[in-house]
């Protein structure tokens, strides 16, 4: 007797999405959707057939590193695999960067650029790390204003010929860790007129890249984030040698496997700045809001392909009987997931709306704070969505979605980099406090999502809207009280905070597109995510008890002293008792 399972199959990635296409038809002018169609349906063609394909083929490989030639010289050079190779003539030919830059559509070319990457990402194994990257790079240049470097790689970092496309590296982490970047020890150097970098970068993703972006401290300035500098650098020289830099070795990761991710050692790196010699940390903050924006997208990306697979998987299995779709507990199961992608995508492009308006220089004030207040909290949000939804997907397979060579596995190790890197999900709740505090608390936020709900009609999206905005007016509360008490209130509260703000946006921006979708798509699929999404719980601050986490986080108990008062409180009442 043969037990034999019939594998998940994926069609046009652009066409199967519901989610997404009617999100474009709310969103898009009627003629910019026309235009843009043609390229996000070639990409979901590509990223269900031919490309998908070609990962699953390419599921064993991983880069390699060549540290020497046959000749004793040191070279480091890296293969990517094919599929990586593949996909980065891709990304050029069909302008991932390249579409925002040229901004063919005015406002909308973000949402039309980040609909290509969504579809692109889960067919790539992560190539969409070096293009966020490259994205950033362009964007934190633009935005020095350092015409020579503007006109040195800006066209190859949004070519879309794959002869001329550039990507570059982020390098930030160094050994003292990656959230606290003012500690980075790397050092920068004129001599001879030049600057050159002496240090080590600890974690360096993508390290195949033409250029990267770096932080390092010029000699004798000040300690912390902003005695740091924004450096510009080229990977090799004119001849292709190193440019005095060494590849110690690549990291042995959790996932993310096709990216190259080195440990490097900067001997001497010709360098240049890229806007003053301070304040490096904030000159690079326009590439880490791009490459966070790319996260939340890319979180929804995966969420939707392991829903894809697993819907698909859930028609063809039979089990007890019945195919599994036809199970109630089965589709009870699907159901929660799929309405968390749907909040993530809302949310996410909604962030790619308000970054398109602030880059066609469409924006409000407002507009602007929230876009600073909201791109962490996606981020964050997001990220956390996805690993809880892929880990529920892969259970969804039973064993095999636990077998390596199905290619599940991989899916769910890939989904965890995305709380971690661009900034963990504590680092990002503390970087919408400090947002919060530079655009003057939640007001903003609070009209934003009254204007959000304003139409709601149905019901059910009324009772909803009331929700969010108690929820909201309830965040505001917790926020102030957990002020007067102190800073270590507010930072313990941070993260529930930030997530409760993140899933009472997501809410309303499905409500919102749940009466759309019922006015003009008679569609009640987002009516009914939305009521799901709202069932698993928006609020988590309600029950925030700062005394309980210290209790419970910390094995230190007698340290703290508490053994001590308590054994002090109970000898003094055994005294009593003898007294
Ligand atoms: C799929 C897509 C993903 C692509 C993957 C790429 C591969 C991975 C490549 C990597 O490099 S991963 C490493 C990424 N590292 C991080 O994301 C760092 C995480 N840590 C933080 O974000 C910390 O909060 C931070 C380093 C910013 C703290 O440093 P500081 O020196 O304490 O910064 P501070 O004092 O908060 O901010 C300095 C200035 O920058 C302030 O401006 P002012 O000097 O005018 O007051 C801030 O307002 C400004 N700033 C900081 N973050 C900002 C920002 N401005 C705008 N947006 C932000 N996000």
């Amino acid at each position: 007797m043969v037990f034999i399972q019939t594998p998940p199959e994926l069609g046009n990635q652009y066409d199967d999405d519901r989610v997404l296409r009617s999100y474009l038809a709310r969103t898009l002018p009627a003629e910019v959707l026309a235009d843009v169609t043609a390229s996000l349906a070639a990409m979901g063609e590509l990223a269900g057939g031919e490309l998908y394909r070609m990962q699953l083929a390419d599921r064993g490989n991983e880069p390699v590193l060549t540290q020497w030639d046959a000749w004793g010289n040191r070279i480091d050079r890296i293969e990517v695999s094919p599929l990586w190779r593949e996909a980065e003539r891709i990304a050029a030919g069909q302008g991932l960067v390249a579409t925002a830059y040229e901004r063919r559509h005015g406002v909308f070319s973000r949402v039309h650029q980040f609909a290509l990457v969504y579809l692109f990402t889960p067919s790539t194994d992560l190539y969409n790390c070096p293009l966020a990257m490259t994205d950033g790079a362009a964007c934190a240049l633009v935005a020095s204003g350092n015409k020579a470097l503007i006109e040195r790689a800006v066209p190859h970092l949004t070519a879309r010929d794959p002869r001329q496309f550039w990507t570059s590296g982020q390098w930030m982490t160094e050994a003292t860790g990656g959230s606290d970047v003012g500690l980075s020890q790397t050092v920068a150097r004129q001599e001879n007129g030049q600057w050159r970098l002496y240090g080590r970068k600890w974690f360096t993703s993508a390290i195949a890249s033409q250029m990267a972006l770096t932080l390092a401290r010029p000699e004798g300035n000040p300690p912390g984030g902003k005695g740091l500098a924004l450096f510009y650098l080229e990977t090799r020289n004119p001849h292709g040698r190193p440019n005095h830099i060494l590849v110690n070795r690549l990291k042995d990761k959790l996932g993310t496997r096709k990216v190259p991710t080195a440990e490097l050692t900067l001997d001497g790196t010709l360098a240049e700045l890229v806007y003053g010699a301070g304040d490096g940390v904030k000159n690079i903050a326009p590439m880490l809001n791009i490459t966070r924006t790319w996260n939340s997208v890319s979180a929804c990306a995966l969420m939707r392909r392991g829903l894809a697979l697993a819907r698909d998987f859930a028609a063809r299995r039979i089990a007890f009987g019945a195919p599994l779709i036809e199970k109630p507990l089965h589709v009870d199961t699907l159901a929660g997931l799929q309405a968390e992608f749907e909040g993530a995508l809302h949310f996410t492009f909604f962030v790619v709306e308000l970054l398109g308006r602030s880059e066609a220089q469409q924006i409000s004030p407002e507009q602007a704070d929230l876009l600073r207040l909201l791109t962490p909290i996606a981020k964050l949000t997001t990220g956390k969505q996805v690993v809880a939804v892929l880990s529920e997907v892969i259970e969804s397979f039973g064993g095999a979605g636990y077998v390596e060579d199905t290619g599940l596995p991989l899916l769910l190790r890939d989904a965890h980099v995305l709380p971690i890197w661009e900034g963990t999900t504590n680092v990002l709740s503390l970087d919408a406090l400090r947002a919060l505090q530079a655009i003057g608390g939640l007001a903003v936020l609070k009209r934003e999502l009254g204007f959000i709900l304003q139409g709601v009609r149905e019901p059910d999206l009324v009772k909803i809207s009331a929700r969010v905005e108690q929820t909201a007016g309830q965040a505001e509360t917790w926020l102030g009280q957990a002020t007067q008490a102190g800073e270590a209130q507010v930072e313990a509260g941070a993260r529930r905070f930030a997530l409760t703000l993140g899933r009472a946006m997501a809410l309303a921006l499905l409500a919102r597109h749940a009466q759309w979708a019922l006015d003009h798509e008679r569609d009640p699929r987002t009516l009914a995510a939305a009521r799901r999404f709202a069932a698993a719980g928006i609020n988590l601050i309600a029950d925030m008890n700062a005394g309980d986490a210290r209790l419970l986080a910390r094995d230190d108990y007698s340290r703290a002293g508490l053994i001590l008062s308590a054994t002090k409180a109970l000898n003094s009442a055994a005294g009593s008792a003898l007294l």
